[in-house]
């Protein structure tokens, strides 16, 4: 890698991490400190730490589990099987679904000057990936529109991630991406190669697509059973509070072509995984891909972001479960 290339991309990385992790970051390069910070999120992410930590979360779960209909329990059955499950929103809610709505609230966001200007100049001024433009970032002050919260707060949604988490969740992180297409000769980086994300012990990551995602668009590509647990959750794990970044030719030899689930699909398309499996994307090389982005994760979690509803009157009309993920005033 170019010098040149090496200082942007660790300053990109620096702009784009809170102070915590950059003190995360900088500790875990200093030995001996480094060895002391792994063995803390190690203890962390163990059983009975992981659970006293979310003793609140589990409690309510008990408290509001509900019945599962077909669609939820297949979409809870795949995500447990393979760690990823791919269904449209039409199917998965039952009911007709506001695609034009959706896609109209992320149009809207993305078509802010500031980012209109990222798109048409082909580069993202925030986080590593240069190739992507979100709506939110990192330090999201934009309220969430009312679309994209019934939706990703609704019940339906909400029991899935919660029943796969033992726990009631909390909405970790939500944004709109854009990706728009890299050129052959640029490095695939970060999230384009194989890696597991690390911030909990499980992450229920939502990908619904606002654009038709085909092969050239850089679909979300899974590793058949890598969630922790599943049968190949042992291959190349994590070291906490890391994740896990495995050689590609290392990793392709170990899994044959039909264990991988590629995740194409039209808009509408809802795509569920643990990212706690092995997993990549996001690579577009001719058609850009849009989607609507949210991960769900206990109390445990490392790197909590908070959103803010566009309007205050919606926080009254939430479900229990729903306050608590999108940790409402008292919840
Ligand atoms: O952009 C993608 O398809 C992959 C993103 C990813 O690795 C992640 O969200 O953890």
């Amino acid at each position: 890698m170019r010098t040149h290339d090496w200082i942007e991309r660790n300053y990109r990385r620096m702009q784009a991490r809170s102070f915590s992790q950059l003190l995360r970051g900088v500790s875990l390069r200093v030995w001996p400190l480094s060895s002391v910070v792994r063995d803390h999120y190690r203890v962390r992410m163990a059983p009975t730490t992981w659970n006293a930590i979310n003793r609140r979360a589990r409690s309510n779960l008990e408290g509001c589990a509900a019945p599962l209909d077909t669609p939820q329990r297949t979409t809870l059955e795949g995500l447990r099987r393979d760690g990823v499950h791919k269904t449209t929103i039409g199917d998965f809610l039952g009911v007709a679904v506001d695609l034009a709505r959706l896609r109209a609230d992320a149009d809207a966001l993305l078509q802010r000057p500031a980012l209109r200007e990222q798109i048409a100049s082909r580069r993202s001024r925030e986080g590593v990936k240069w190739y992507v433009v979100r709506a939110f970032g990192y330090r999201p002050r934009i309220p969430v529109p009312a679309s994209f919260a019934d939706l990703l707060l609704s019940d339906r949604v909400l029991a899935v991630a919660n029943a796969y988490l033992g726990v009631t969740s909390r909405l970790k992180y939500l944004d709109v991406w854009h990706n728009f297409s890299v050129a052959e000769s640029d490095p695939p980086i970060d999230s384009e190669l194989w890696h597991r994300d690390n911030e909990d012990r499980n992450l229920v990551k939502l990908f619904i697509h606002l654009s038709d995602v085909d092969e050239t668009s850089g679909p979300l590509t899974y590793v058949r059973g890598s969630q922790p647990g599943g049968p190949h959750g042992e291959l190349f794990p994590s070291n906490p509070p890391s994740g896990s970044y495995p050689p590609k030719r290392e990793l392709e030899e170990r899994i044959p072509d039909d264990g991988l689930a590629s995740c194409t699909g039209d808009a509408g398309t809802m795509v569920w995984f643990d990212a706690c499996g092995l997993h990549r994307g996001g690579r577009a090389t001719r058609k850009a891909r849009t989607l609507l982005v949210a991960t769900y994760a206990s109390d445990a979690a490392l790197d909590l972001l908070k959103y803010r509803l566009a309007d205050p009157h919606q926080y009254e009309i939430l479900s229990p479960a729903a306050r608590y993920a999108i940790r409402a005033p008292e919840a």
